[in-house]
């Protein structure tokens, strides 16, 4: 059974691939060109099913898929929730990874605030002629003011996970894997990709 990965985010294909190494996992642009999706859902859940149908839809074949989505981001409640599910356009749209890390840092230091609270979710859809179906996952911790170390992808940067004094810009990849928001979602997700694999054959 092939897993096609409905995302354009190279960041999530390495981790989604890391985690789900026994299976075969292809980007869905080796399949068909990559096109704009509008996420227009109101939660993550509703994000991951809308990117994980488009791609569903597009597939010239069905036979034996499993398309994946992850919609996820980083929540802080001094900013009430912010940005959330605006996680990837939080500076406009358009913003790289940077934009946005730099926008959430300004609004901190905005607020004379050099650490706070912070989490991110990630919900995570299977579509399959077989149903589909979402999962989520969270992972706690605090944002700073400032970036530390270049790993990771995206806010990892500014985020300290709870129980650790490190950024997951500074941390090796295989904490972030054990820990991570996305981990814990695709986890939840092994059984349920383990049952499909099983009415498939
Ligand atoms: P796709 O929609 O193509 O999957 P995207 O990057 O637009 O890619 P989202 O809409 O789900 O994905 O936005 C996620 C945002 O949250 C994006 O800005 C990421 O950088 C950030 N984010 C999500 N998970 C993260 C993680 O594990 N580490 C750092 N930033 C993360």
């Amino acid at each position: 059974m092939k897993i096609i990965l409905a995302t354009s985010n190279m960041g999530k294909v390495r981790e989604i691939a890391d985690i789900f190494k026994d299976e075969e996992v292809v980007p869905y642009g080796d399949l068909v060109s990559p096109f704009e999706i509008e996420e227009n859902g109101a939660d993550f859940a509703s994000n991951a099913l809308i990117k994980a149908r488009e791609v569903y839809r597009k597939l010239p074949e069905k036979e034996g898929v499993l398309v994946l989505s992850d919609d996820s981001g980083i929540s802080v409640p001094l900013l009430g929730g912010e940005p959330g599910i605006y996680s990837a356009r939080y500076a406009g749209y358009g913003a790289s990874d940077k934009d946005n890390l730099f926008k959430l840092a300004g609004e901190l230091e905005k607020r004379g605030v050099k650490e706070t609270p912070a989490f991110y979710t990630a919900a995570i859809a299977l579509i399959s002629p077989y149903g589909d179906y979402v999962v989520h996952g969270w992972m706690h911790g605090k944002v700073l003011n400032e970036p530390r170390g270049e790993g990771g992808f995206g806010y990892d940067p500014l985020f300290i996970p709870e129980g650790y004094d490190k950024t997951l810009g500074e941390l090796e990849p295989e904490i972030k894997r054990e820990i991570s928001h996305r981990s814990k979602a695709l986890e939840l997700a092994r059984p349920i990709v383990a049952m499909l694999r099983s009415l498939y054959e």
